[in-house]
């Protein structure tokens, strides 16, 4: 760590200096507080991870939702709604608008905020947008550690909006107590996105633009889709009859239509997972997998780090230059040298 590093991360310690970026701050719910500390995991910066690591016992009480479907289909528009009915049964509400795909797609990101803002003075809600951090660790981490944050800044439902569920290394289900997937009416696009694999893991599939035609097509395909999906699993929860049964719902997101049934649906789906003890379960699994997204992030950048500071890195550059060694035998006789010691 370097000088400049150690002067940054002693401010954040230090409540005189950085008072907005301090733990208390956080968890009294400061808005300002809590949108600097996003940015500041975006940014991936070392104060970040600091206050993570104090903020993270006071975790583990919010309701995380995850709303995933095809651009366009209404999530945005549907979350918006959502969070209508949430602050009517005056849960503290946030949303952490996600897109892996265009880091710099300001059209979606800005169409988000003006769909939402009427928000925006409810000093129970929070919405923000992230996009990738690059090549600095995984948009994964970033949301899981922006949910800590939010997590602990009291909201008691959090929603994440995120383009399909599973794209590259992103994944939804990591992430999210609870999954809505959204499609639309036709054997379109919106079929094919609940094709593609993500079948598997909804917990309740929600029909927008019910306004439109073959609504009731659409609802009946993916009714049987879920028979087939739940008449083929053997695993024991089946059995033992603790394995929630995915609701199929319809949705117009635009004027509200069918968005408390969802809202209902999806605190029933809490409901259930806190009866038969599998929320607890969810709580664990996604802990290691954060634990891993971590040691997979911190691995790779102590260890570059290390071998792009030693002098073997530096020979072997030259080696490759004058044609000693191929790039793809140094790579790994430089790594296996390191695992040796
Ligand atoms: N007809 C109709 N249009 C809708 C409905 N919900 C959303 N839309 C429209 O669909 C478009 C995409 O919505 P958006 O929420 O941005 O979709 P997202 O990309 O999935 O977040 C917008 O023009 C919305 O106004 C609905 O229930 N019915
Ligand atoms: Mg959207």
């Amino acid at each position: 760590m370097n000088w400049h590093m150690k002067k940054k991360r002693k401010s954040v310690l230090n409540p005189n200096i950085e008072n907005i970026l301090s733990v208390k701050e956080i968890l009294s719910g400061n808005k300002l507080a809590g949108a600097r500390v996003i940015r500041l995991i975006e940014e991936n910066d070392p104060q970040a991870f600091e206050l993570l690591k104090q903020l993270y016992p006071y975790s583990g009480k919010a309701f995380i939702i995850g709303i995933t479907g095809s651009p366009g289909v209404g999530k945005s528009t549907l979350i918006n709604s959502m969070i209508q009915e949430f602050r009517k049964l005056d849960k503290k509400t946030a949303v952490v608008a996600v897109d892996p795909s265009s880091p710099v797609s300001g059209g979606a990101i800005l169409g988000d905020r003006i769909r939402m803002q009427k928000h925006a003075t409810d000093e129970n809600v929070f919405i923000r947008s992230m996009a990738s951090r690059g090549e600095k660790g995984g948009l994964s981490r970033a949301a899981k550690d922006a949910v800590i944050v939010l997590d602990t800044m009291g909201y008691e439902i959090i929603i994440i909006e995120t383009v399909g569920a599973g794209q590259g290394e992103f994944e939804i289900a990591n992430l999210a107590h609870s999954i809505g997937i959204v499609t639309i009416p036709g054997a379109g696009d919106g079929m094919q996105a609940v094709k593609a694999g993500i079948l598997e893991k909804g917990d309740i599939f929600i029909v927008n633009k019910s306004d439109k035609p073959d609504v009731d097509q659409t609802l009946h395909q993916l009714n049987m889709m879920l028979e087939m999906r739940n008449s083929s699993r053997t695993d024991f929860q089946t059995t033992t009859g603790t394995d929630w049964t995915p609701k199929v719902l319809k949705t117009s997101a635009q004027n509200g239509n069918g968005v408390k049934e969802v809202v209902d649906t999806f605190l029933s789906h809490f409901d259930f997972m806190e009866k038969n003890n599998t929320f607890d379960t969810k709580k664990d699994e996604m802990e290691i997998l954060y634990f891993n997204a971590l040691l997979k992030d911190l691995a790779l950048e102590k260890l570059l780090k290390y071998i792009k500071t030693s002098d073997r890195y530096v020979e072997t550059i030259k080696e490759i230059q004058s044609c000693k060694i191929d790039p793809l035998s140094a790579a790994e006789l430089l790594t296996d040298k390191l695992i040796e010691r």
